[in-house]
C-alpha cells in the first residue's frame, strides 16, 4: 500500500519530562562567546534570538544571566536614529522583524520608555504601501509576515491609529486562499507559519470574522502526523516550531482541542536535547533558541502547569499582555 504521509519515528529513549534546568543553562550559555564563529555568523538574527531566549526564560520563570539594563541598552543601541526602526544588531539596517522583537523585549521588561517610541511609529508607518501591505524594510520585500509584525508592534505601543488599518485588513484578506489558509502574498500556497501571521493579524484588529474558522481549523488539525508532531503544509515532515504556529492559530480560533494534545506533547518532549538542553526541530537534531521558545510556548498552550501561560497572539507571557491592558480577539 502506498505510504500516505511522510513522518518520523519518535525514539523510545527520547526525553519524556521537561528538562527545565537544562533549558535555562542552554539559553544562558547560547551565544555567550562573542569570538565564536557561529556568533559572528548569526549577527543578522541577534535581536530575534534575544526575544526567543528571553521569552523562553520568562515562561519558565527563570532569569537571564545578562543584567536586564544591559539588554535594554542593547535594544536601544539597535534603534536607527534616522528611520526610527530597529535592527538585528548594531551596524545593521533596521527591519520590521527586529523592530517587533525589540519592542517585545522592552514591553516584557516594562521599558518601552527607553527608546524613541515616536520614531518606531514613524518607521512602521513608512513601510505601509498604497495597497495596504507592508514591506519588511526600505528595500521593499512584501510579505504577510510584515503586515503582522507591523500591526503587533503598533499594538504593543497602543498606536494602531498611525496606519491605514482598513487597507491593511483588505490586503491580509487577499492573502487568504480557497482552503481558508494564508500564504505570504495573494495566490501563494497556504503555510502554517503564514496562517499564524494571518490569524494573529486578524486577532489583533478584532476581525477574525473574516475567516471561516472551522474550515481553517480542519486544515490546521490535518497537519498532525501519526508521530504526534505537526507539519507546516501537506506532505512535509513535522517540526517543533509548527507546534506553535498551528496550535496558537487553533487557540485563537477556539479549536485547540481539535488536535491530539497527548501525542503532540510526546513529540515535543522528544525534541529536547538531554545533554545540553534546548529543543530541536525533530528528535536527535541540534537544539537552538528558535525551536526552544516555540516548544515551550506550545507546551504552555497544552496546559503544562510549570510553564507560565502564553498569549497565543503575541507569543508573550499572558501576564505581560494583561499588564499592558491588551485584549486580542480569541474565539471560544
Ligand atoms: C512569534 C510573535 C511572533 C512573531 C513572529 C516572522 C513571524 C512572526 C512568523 C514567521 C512564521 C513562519 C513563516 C514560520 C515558518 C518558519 C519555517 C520553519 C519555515 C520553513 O519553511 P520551509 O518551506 O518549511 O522550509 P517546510 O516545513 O514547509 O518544509
Amino acid at each position: 500500500m502506498a505510504k500516505l504521509m511522510k513522518d518520523i519515528e519518535v525514539p523510545s529513549d527520547a526525553p519524556k519530562e521537561i528538562l527545565f534546568e537544562k533549558h535555562v543553562q542552554f539559553i544562558n550559555e547560547y551565544g555567550k562567546d562573542e569570538d565564536n564563529f557561529e556568533y559572528g555568523m548569526t549577527d543578522y538574527l541577534r535581536l530575534s534570538g534575544m526575544y526567543w531566549g528571553l521569552t523562553a526564560l520568562e515562561l519558565i520563570n527563570a532569569q537571564p544571566s545578562q543584567c536586564k539594563d544591559n539588554i535594554i541598552d542593547y535594544v536601544k543601541k539597535c534603534q536607527d536614529t534616522n528611520s526610527g526602526g530597529i535592527s538585528a544588531c548594531t551596524g545593521h539596517d533596521p527591519h520590521i522583524l527586529h523592530t517587533l522583537c525589540g519592542i517585545q523585549i522592552l514591553a516584557m521588561y516594562d521599558r518601552v520608555d527607553a527608546i524613541d517610541v515616536e520614531g518606531v511609529v514613524k518607521y512602521v508607518k513608512s513601510l505601509q504601501q498604497p495597497d495596504g501591505s507592508f514591506s519588511g524594510d526600505k528595500w521593499g520585500e512584501i510579505d504577510l509576515r510584515f503586515s503582522f509584525c507591523s500591526v503587533m508592534t503598533l499594538s504593543l505601543l497602543n498606536r494602531l491609529d498611525a496606519i491605514d488599518l482598513e487597507k491593511a485588513i483588505e490586503y491580509v484578506e487577499k492573502c487568504k486562499n480557497f482552503d481558508e489558509g494564508f500564504g505570504s502574498r495573494p495566490q501563494s500556497e497556504s503555510h502554517a507559519g503564514l496562517i499564524f501571521c494571518g490569524v494573529g493579524f486578524l486577532s489583533l484588529v478584532n476581525r477574525l470574522d473574516i475567516i471561516n474558522r472551522d474550515s481553517l481549523a480542519w486544515w490546521l488539525c490535518e497537519r498532525q502526523l501519526p508521530s504526534g508532531g505537526l507539519c507546516g503544509r501537506p506532505e512535509k515532515l513535522p517540526d517543533v516550531c509548527y507546534s506553535w504556529w498551528v496550535l496558537s492559530s487553533l487557540a485563537m480560533l477556539g479549536r485547540l482541542h481539535w488536535v491530539d494534545g497527548d501525542s503532540l506533547k510526546t513529540f515535543i518532549l522528544a525534541c529536547q536535547d538531554a545533554e545540553i538542553g534546548g529543543f530541536t526541530d525533530r528528535p536527535g537534531n541540534v537544539p537552538d533558541p528558535f525551536h526552544t521558545i516555540f516548544g515551550l510556548a506550545a507546551l504552555s498552550l497544552l496546559g503544562e502547569k510549570h510553564i507560565q501561560q502564553v498569549n497565543p497572539t503575541y507569543c508573550m507571557p499572558q501576564s505581560v499582555i494583561e499588564r499592558l491592558g491588551l485584549k486580542p480577539q480569541i474565539l471560544t
